[in-house]
């Protein structure tokens, strides 16, 4: 290249904040991902033999009549996710007991052979046909390891789960997402599987393309690497997996937790977290379900980290899902309710602003996160909410639009009061779909934005400004 060409893409480059290693394809999330993250609360039903016998991982021996939930109702679940402000629930159809939710003709440790309903119930039907009717999302936990079944461990056993994903795609579809547990323990004749994740997916991707496979690598969401429900405060969508596998093959727990900024793939994160200690209901945990508070921390860890949150709230032997939980979630929807009701950015007039000029940008503080706003660009320009006279805000909830990739690396934001008598500095690392940041009370005439490092044009499509309990900024 000639050196005066060189010398300018290098000051091009330098000038915009771009960081990229050379050859890099910054990935872009698919049409599907994309709408995937804007639904980013849902509930996770762990239900089975386990929710009776008071295990957590149930050994394949259970007898299949110790599954009788005499007042399942699948509507009173749907209702409270719907009135919880979640948009779907995804079932355990399966777990590493190898009891199946629905009358499976691959497996003979399935609800037929429990006396429930007379071995004629089907749970899956059940919460299949009342998401469509309360206008939910409905999701699929699938256990590959298999405790029970006499082919786990054999290249037969991968026929059976294959047979058992059409079963479930054929007849309880649409499926919006698929949850692979990568635990890979001894079956009941004490080997282990040699899971074909690739031919699983194969076979799910012609059923349904649309169905989000996730595992502990993707291919289309990730595991944030603990059972938490947090993220890191560096959140990359972006996510190698070349050499890697599901279970104890993933990369480390801290990498699947921040992501890989230059990753190859686009495999955003969802956090899995049970509003219990364990993860199927237990009586002896009913004092143990966490506070509304809790729920919120867990949420500006997750959500706020522009990670999905996967809320596990087990029904209990009847079937129901207890009034402890259901308290709980509906105070966790009031507290987020309250806290983000008023954007207080809208109050204001959003710019973007360069050396040479002030534009009012509308898209900025519209309350709509899919309007991309201006890109901002390091150093020179910056985007800025003005006041007329101060607020007082505790909470800024940037999001980037995605559609283009996950661009930025650093960023600062500078309150300044009156005059700029005083000025607050947040810094920061990835925005991502949403970013929560909290800090004590502030007066604010001037919420301005700088990006300080990107791997591309930062698109921003939202600064939001809220002002929340005390107690909960803290967290
Ligand atoms: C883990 C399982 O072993 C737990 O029982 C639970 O299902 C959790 C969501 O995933 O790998």
């Amino acid at each position: 290249m000639n050196k005066a060409i060189l010398f300018f893409a290098i000051l091009f480059l330098c000038d915009y904040g771009f960081s990229q290693p050379a050859g890099y394809v910054n990935p872009k999330p698919t049409a599907n991902q994309l709408v995937w993250q804007n639904n980013d609360f849902y509930l996770f039903a762990h239900f089975g033999p386990n929710t009776f016998t008071g295990l957590e991982w149930g050994k394949g021996t259970e007898n299949a009549d110790v599954f009788n939930p005499e007042h399942l109702d699948c509507d009173q679940w749907c209702r409270i996710a719907k009135a919880a402000g979640a948009v779907g629930i995804i079932i355990t159809a399966k777990h590493h007991d190898g009891f199946c939710l629905w009358p499976s003709k691959f497996s003979t440790h399935t609800v037929k052979e429990s006396k429930w309903r007379n071995g004629k119930g089907d749970v899956l039907k059940e919460l299949s046909e009342a998401c469509k009717k309360y206008g939910l999302k409905f999701g699929v936990y699938l256990s590959p390891w298999d405790r029970n079944h006499p082919a786990y461990g054999t290249p037969e056993y991968n026929d059976v789960f294959v047979g058992m994903l059409k079963e479930i795609f054929k007849n309880y579809g649409p499926v919006w997402e698929l949850w692979w547990d990568g635990a890979n323990g001894e079956g009941p004749n004490g080997k282990k599987q040699v899971y074909d994740f690739a031919r699983y997916e194969r076979v799910v991707r012609k059923l349904s393309p649309n169905t989000v496979i996730f595992s502990d690598v993707g291919p289309d969401a990730r595991w944030c690497g603990n059972e938490k429900g947090f993220i890191g405060t560096t959140n990359w969508n972006t996510l190698n997996t070349a050499g890697f596998t599901p279970g104890a093959g993933a990369p480390s727990a801290d990498t699947l937790n921040t992501g890989n900024i230059y990753g190859k793939h686009w495999i955003p994160a969802e956090c899995d977290v049970s509003i219990r200690s364990g993860w199927f209901y237990h009586k002896r945990e009913d004092s143990l379900v966490k506070t509304p508070d809790q729920l919120f921390e867990i949420y500006l860890k997750s959500v706020g980290r522009g990670a999905n949150l996967l809320l596990n709230v087990p029904p209990d032997t009847d079937g129901l899902i207890s009034s402890f939980d259901s308290a709980a979630l509906m105070e966790f929807k009031k507290l987020r309710d309250e806290s983000f009701r008023n954007n207080i950015s809208k109050a204001g007039t959003g710019y973007f602003v360069s050396e040479r000029k002030k534009i009012v940008d509308k898209k900025l503080n519209d309350g709509n996160s899919l309007t991309a706003s201006s890109i901002a660009r390091p150093f020179s320009q910056t985007l800025s909410i003005y006041f007329a006279t101060p607020q007082k805000i505790n909470c800024i909830i940037l999001k980037e639009n995605l559609a283009n990739g996950q661009n930025c690396i650093r960023f600062k934001i500078l309150i300044s009061g009156k005059e700029k008598q005083f000025e607050r500095v947040i810094e920061g690392s990835t925005i991502g779909h949403e970013r929560i940041l909290t800090f004590p009370e502030t007066d604010a005439e001037n919420i301005s934005l700088k990006i300080i490092q990107q791997k591309g044009d930062t698109e921003i499509s939202e600064i939001g400004a809220y002002l929340i309990s005390p107690e909960l900024a803290e967290k």
